[in-house]
This record gives C-alpha cells, sequence and structure tokens, in this order.
C-alpha cells in the first residue's frame, strides 16, 4: 500500500534524512565556516580540532580529488574555501568524529587566519563598482522613452524587498557511505542528479560511480534545488577519504546561518499612464543581491524579467536586471524564484499611479488586466488567458467594492482597529526558463499480481507529487491506486533528471508517468481483445502478459512542446502556459500600536482539472500564508554581514494562530498544456500573500497616515507599520 504522507506526517512517522537508522560504524561532520564576510584565506590550522575528544580527521580544500567547484551556471563557488572567503558562513574545514555534538564543538576550535578586506552588502553599491555576476540581462518592447514622454501620468519611486527564510521542517542533510567502489548518498535534495554530478565532480570520479538516493524532504521551497549539494559533496568527500559512511545533517541555527534565502532586490520604476488610466508603458532595473556566489542568481533574474509586468497589459517595456556579487551568503531558490520581487515591484508601480490619478487601485488594475491574445514583453502570446474573468469573479464573489466602501466610511475610518483590503491578481508562468530543464523520464513496473512500482525523478517534498504520480498511473494502468508505489528518488533508476522546481514537477514526471503506463495499457489491451469472455482485472492480464513472455515494464520520456525563441520575430515562448486567479486580502490595523492581523484571505484559483484537491488546496493556502510572511513578519537582519535573526524566536514566521481564515475556490478548466487536464500549483498563489502589503498600505491611508509617496519597503512589519503611522522616516 501507498502510505498517505498525510497521515505520516501527522503522526510523526514520515522519516528525514535525520531519523535513518545509522550504519555500523558511522561518522559525523561539521562544518567550520568563515566568520568575516570577505578576506584573503592565509592559513587553516586543523591541530586544535584535531586534537579534540573523538575527532577522527578533518578536511580542507587540499583534500578534494578532483575539482573543486560547484557553481551550476557560474563556477565561482569551491566545495571548501580556497584563497578567499566571501561571506560569513563559507565553509572552509570540514571535522569528524565519533559523535555530532564531538564534531560540531571541533569544528569550532580550527583556527582560521584570515586577512580581512572591504566587504559589500548593498547590491545598488555592488553594481555601482561594476561587481556583477553576469552581463547586465534586458527585455525590451516597443518605444519606451517615447510612451512614457507622451504619458498623461508618470509615476516613479523605488521598492525594497526583503530576503526570507526558507524554513523547511527539515534542516540540509545527507548520509554518504562507500559500498564496493561506489558512493551511495542519501540527500535532502530536489535535484538528485545535481548532486549526484557535483559528487562525481569534487572527488574526480564518474556520474555512474555515484549513486544518489532522495527518500523524501521535510519541505524545501527552492533551498534545495542547488544547495543541498554542497553538504552532499561534503558528506561524500569524508566518506571517499575515510571509507566509513559519514552523515552530516544542519542544525537550525547552522541552517539560518549558513544557507542563501530568497533574493533582496532593490528595484526602480517608471510608469505611464494615459488620461483614462490605461498604462503606457513601464521601465524598471531591478538590483538583485545575489550575495558570494552566483549560484542560480541569474535564472532567478530571468524570471524577474519575464514577470516585471505582472498581470498587466503594457504596451511598451524596458526591463533591466543586474546580479549583484555582495559578501552576504548566496541567496537561491525559494517558491516564485525572481516572480515575487517583480510582481511586489510592479504592483507598487501601479499603487503609485492609483494614488496620484485619484482612482482606487482595484478600477486601475481592472482597466489595465491581460486579456486573450495579449502578448508579454517576451513576445509570447497569451492564449487560455484567465487573468480578467477570474479577477471579476473574486471581487464580486467575495464583494469587495462593499466590503471596502464599508471599511472607509468615517467611522470606520476614525476607529482604533481599522480595515484594510486588496486584490491580488496573478499570471505565473510555467516551465523552467532554462529550456533543457523541461524533460523528465519515468519507469513503471507492473507486477504479476497487478501492483504497480513507479519511478520518476520526482522529489516528494511535502507538496504531493508521488501521490498525483500514483493517480496518473493508477487511472492510465486501470489499477487501484493503493496498488501503486511511487518509489524513492533514486538516479539509478532515474537518470539525469530536472530539479524538481518551477512548479513542474507533476507536469513533467506526471506526463512521463502517463506515457509509460500507456505503452503497457497498450500492450494489456491487445491481450485483453483475444480474450472472449468477461473483463479481466489488472492482476489477471498481468499474468496472462507474463505467461506470454510479454514485457509489463515501460520507460518513457517526456519533454515540453513548444518552447524556445521564435527565429523569424524574435518572440520567446518561455513558458507552456499560465497560471491565473485572484486573492482578495483583508486585515486589520490597530492604529494604536502598529500592531496587525491578516484576517482574511479569499482566493479564486485556477486549477486546470485538479489531479488532487485537497493537496492543491493545500498548496494554494500555504502558498498564500508564505507570501504574506515575506511582505508582514519575516524581516532578516544582519550585523555586518552575520545573520543576526538566526532563530525561529528572532525571525517570525506566520504560524497557525496568525493565519486568516482561508477560502480557496477552485476554478477547474481543462488545460490542454499539461496532464490531464491539470495545472501546476506550487509556485503561483505565493503571489497572492502579497495582497497583505496593500492591504495594509490600504488601511494605513485609511487611518489617515501619509505615506511617502513613491517609497516602497517590504516586509511591512509591526515596526515599520508603527513608524508609517507616527510618520516619521520609512525604515
Ligand atoms: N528553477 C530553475 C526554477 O532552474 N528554473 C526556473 O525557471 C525555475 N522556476 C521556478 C523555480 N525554480
Ligand atoms: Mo523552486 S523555487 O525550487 O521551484
Amino acid at each position: 500500500m501507498t502510505a498517505d504522507e498525510r497521515e505520516l506526517h501527522v503522526r510523526g512517522l514520515s522519516r528525514f534524512i535525520d531519523d535513518h537508522p545509522l550504519s555500523q560504524g558511522v561518522l559525523f561532520a561539521s562544518i567550520c565556516a568563515s566568520k568575516v564576510p570577505c578576506g584573503q584565506l592565509r592559513r587553516i590550522d586543523l591541530q586544535p580540532a584535531l586534537a579534540m575528544p573523538g575527532v577522527v580527521a578533518a578536511f580542507t580544500a587540499k583534500d578534494i580529488p578532483g575539482d573543486n567547484q560547484i557553481g551550476v551556471i557560474v563556477p565561482d563557488e569551491p566545495l571548501l574555501a580556497q584563497d578567499h572567503v566571501n561571506w560569513i558562513g563559507e565553509p572552509v574545514a570540514l571535522v569528524v568524529a565519533t559523535t555530532a555534538e564531538q564534531a560540531r564543538v571541533a569544528a569550532a576550535e580550527v583556527i582560521l587566519d584570515i586577512e580581512e578586506r572591504e566587504p559589500i552588502f548593498d547590491a545598488r553599491q555592488a553594481a555601482k563598482l561594476g561587481r556583477l555576476i553576469v552581463p547586465i540581462r534586458r527585455l525590451e518592447k516597443g518605444n519606451v522613452d517615447n510612451a512614457l514622454s507622451s504619458s498623461a501620468t508618470v509615476v516613479q519611486g523605488s521598492v525594497e524587498s526583503a530576503g526570507q527564510e526558507h524554513v523547511y521542517l527539515e534542516t540540509q542533510g545527507a548520509i554518504a557511505e562507500l559500498d564496493s567502489g561506489r558512493l551511495r548518498v542519501r540527500s535532502a535534495t530536489q535535484s538528485p542528479t545535481g548532486v549526484q554530478r557535483a559528487i562525481a565532480a569534487v572527488l574526480g570520479l564518474s556520474m555512474s560511480d555515484v549513486e544518489v538516493e532522495v527518500p523524501r524532504l521535510g519541505g524545501a521551497f527552492g533551498g534545495k534545488e542547488d544547495q543541498a549539494s554542497a553538504y552532499a559533496a561534503l558528506a561524500a568527500l569524508a566518506a571517499f577519504h575515510l571509507r566509513r559512511p559519514v552523515k552530516l545533517v544542519l542544525s537550525r541555527v547552522e541552517d539560518m546561518r549558513l544557507t542563501g534565502k530568497r533574493h533582496p532586490y532593490s528595484t526602480d520604476y517608471r510608469l505611464g499612464l494615459d488620461e483614462s488610466g490605461r498604462i503606457t508603458a513601464f521601465e524598471v532595473t531591478y538590483y538583485q543581491n545575489g550575495g558570494g556566489a552566483a549560484d542560480l542568481s541569474p535564472a532567478i533574474l530571468d524570471r524577474s524579467l519575464y514577470h516585471a509586468t505582472a498581470t498587466y497589459r503594457v504596451p511598451a517595456a524596458r526591463i533591466t536586471g543586474y546580479a549583484c556579487r555582495t559578501n552576504l551568503p548566496p541567496f537561491t531558490a525559494f517558491r516564485g524564484f525572481g516572480g515575487p520581487q517583480a510582481f511586489l515591484a510592479f504592483e507598487a508601480a501601479l499603487d503609485h499611479a492609483a494614488q496620484v490619478i485619484g482612482m482606487p487601485r482595484h478600477e486601475l488594475q481592472r482597466r489595465n488586466l491581460l486579456v486573450e491574445g495579449d502578448s508579454l514583453p517576451c513576445g509570447m502570446v497569451l492564449s487560455d488567458c484567465r487573468a480578467t474573468p477570474l479577477f471579476e469573479d473574486a471581487l464580486g464573489r467575495f464583494d469587495f467594492v462593499k466590503r471596502r466602501r464599508e471599511a472607509r466610511t468615517p467611522s470606520a475610518a476614525q476607529s482604533r482597529i481599522v480595515r484594510g483590503l486588496a486584490a491580488m491578481p496573478v499570471c505565473f508562468g510555467i516551465s523552467f526558463t532554462n529550456k533543457v530543464l523541461n524533460q523528465a523520464s519515468s519507469l513503471v513496473h507492473v507486477y504479476t499480481d497487478g501492483s504497480v512500482s513507479v519511478s520518476t525523478g520526482a522529489v516528494e517534498m511535502g507538496q504531493g507529487v508521488s501521490r498525483k504520480i500514483a493517480r496518473i498511473a493508477a487511472r492510465t494502468l486501470g489499477a487501484d491506486e493503493d496498488k501503486v508505489r511511487v518509489e524513492a528518488t533514486n538516479t539509478t533508476r532515474s537518470a539525469n533528471t530536472s530539479p524538481t522546481a518551477a512548479s513542474t514537477g507533476a507536469d513533467l514526471n506526471g506526463m512521463a508517468t502517463l506515457l509509460a503506463a500507456q505503452a503497457i495499457r497498450d500492450r494489456l489491451d491487445g491481450l485483453e481483445q483475444a480474450h472472449a469472455g468477461a473483463p479481466l482485472t489488472l492482476a489477471q492480464l498481468a499474468a496472462q502478459a507474463y505467461a506470454q513472455r510479454q514485457s509489463l515494464s515501460a520507460q518513457a520520456h517526456y519533454a515540453t512542446p513548444g518552447l524556445g525563441v521564435d527565429p523569424q520575430t524574435g518572440a520567446q515562448t518561455p513558458f507552456a502556459y499560465h497560471v491565473y486567479g485572484t486573492a482578495v486580502v483583508e486585515v486589520e490595523l490597530d492604529t494604536l500600536l502598529g500592531t496587525y492581523r491578516v484576517t482574511r484571505a479569499q482566493v479564486v484559483h485556477d486549477m486546470g482539472r485538479s489531479l488532487d484537491p485537497i493537496t492543491d488546496r493545500g498548496q494554494v493556502e500555504g502558498a498564500l500564508l508564505q507570501g504574506v510572511g515575506w511582505v508582514t513578519c519575516e524581516d532578516l537582519r544582519y550585523a555586518s554581514g552575520r545573520l543576526t535573526s538566526d532563530t525561529l524566536t528572532t525571525y517570525k514566521v506566520p504560524d497557525i494562530l496568525g493565519s486568516p481564515s482561508l477560502e480557496v475556490v477552485l476554478s477547474e478548466r481543462d488545460n490542454d498544456k499539461a496532464v490531464m487536464g491539470s495545472k501546476a500549483v506550487g509556485e503561483p498563489p505565493f503571489i497572492y500573500g502579497l495582497g497583505a502589503f496593500f492591504a495594509l498600505l490600504d488601511a494605513l491611508r485609511t487611518a489617515g497616515a501619509r505615506l511617502p509617496e513613491g517609497e516602497y519597503v517590504s516586509p511591512l512589519t509591526p515596526e515599520r507599520v508603527l513608524m508609517l503611522l507616527l510618520g516619521s522616516e520609512n525604515k
């Protein structure tokens, strides 16, 4: 029977890397990381650590037999620092001991002699100094300068959006073991092949010498798309040298300090409108804070460019992105992948324009939403565009206009608790923006008793992808769903996998599974036709197929069609399709204290034919709440490059008590661009949470706060909200 994820989680029975039974002779590794944000590494003294109780060995860059390099887009990230350190928390040495505690204590004894250099933490400053990770990225459509100079209104301003810690339930970790010349690694990663490739490279092995197994993750949210590789490779390095199993699992505090987060962006915008409030042109420049190594920053910046105009029709646009090198831990993938920063900036510009022309924000939104046949700045033409109908559905269904009017009556506006409302539409592109990643394969076995095994590259991280894949296999084969087992992801069964990311896990791996299951079903249908009489069960058919020496296995590959650049026009089609929807978010602001509650969030979400409505609803709710956290309470603080909000008492994530009442309406309609009419669900609803930001601005204005024009700063923590109420500096 396929165990139900939900039951395992609720009963605490899900096993993460740290819960696996330990092999005989296992050792534990701990990282010695840089304590300075920028400097020249002069000397590493391992002796004091080696003298500590229980310590077996310690390793530095010198012990790496292959290529000391784990950067996937830009080769700028050594596994262990070699000459320079570029951020606080950069791994410099690895200490291995008999217990995890001994390793941790000993790692702190390593002496690092580092000649400090002047660090840079600010993206704009890095750009000024030319410290870019990749050349400037640009997307341009129409004549922006002409359109802006002939616009009735032009607003100009800036948006600061902060980073965000993933707070996955399971911290980063891996267990590596050398077994008859092969490295077997269990890793908490979204990218089994990425881990396999990294380990092979740093150890100088072939990929076929490295087997990566991914049991199931306790959450990831993008944090394990790239950054799991370092921890797996460090465990593998020690296991390789010591010929004993080595486990490396980060504590929560280590994880918060060492690992990358969502990218902070500093953004400048100019938005033009005509007399009737229609957008004429948009100019935007993103300064993305990439941290001390490239990681996935260029890909993330690309998605910002593609989502620069959010859910709106923009005739002319000039979109510029700087990926800036700073001395903070490398920022990385996080649900939305550069999309949320772009949506926040565009909606802020629109909010600014609404203030200037004196039109309600939702009216200005309505006037400019994308419609069928519109094209995006990259040239992609939208088909089956549901932006406008779902916006109207949500505003009508949730009585937006009347509720907002009531919140703004003089008596409501003068009470201590003031309400604010905002509508937040989404149009989110589905596919990896890097075309090559849009492929997957599936290996399906039917056993002679009619039970089924499915192996794909999809990693189950709590998002329910296994359940969806099981359902696809069951429906296609005519099997009972509880007779379908979706295996742990393993690189010997599934090769050359793309990360489970970009919301595409079920789309890609589900479609490959459908194709493989269909191939088996076609063979069985042949048998069934030859058989006259009562219909046969899958078990009977499988037994017959075996008796007739026919294969009950199939492997299939799927690649998303239609992606790429039109060589004639240069128009890009980066996405298979878009996901649409609108949220109505309501807040209650205590005008005396600056504290607030996000009281209600109501959504109409475009779902295609849901493969699993409970899972999809959960994804919409969870993503929305994560988005609310990003723009409200989640506040990363650094002191000279050192994260000071490094625990869950100093870094506040939305909790169940602070959760708004949630209402999610799934608007189902066949989507012919994904498996069984479904649509991807992981990332798009994160954008709904941004409505909390604009609902808070609405409440502040209703309460009479005079907000600085054209200066948007996220998150709107209660502290910042109080300052805005008091009319002091927006800090
Ligand atoms: N990862 C990636 C992603 O490599 N490319 C993408 O386009 C993407 N989008 C969202 C999340 N992860
Ligand atoms: Mo991602 S942000 O790993 O889909």
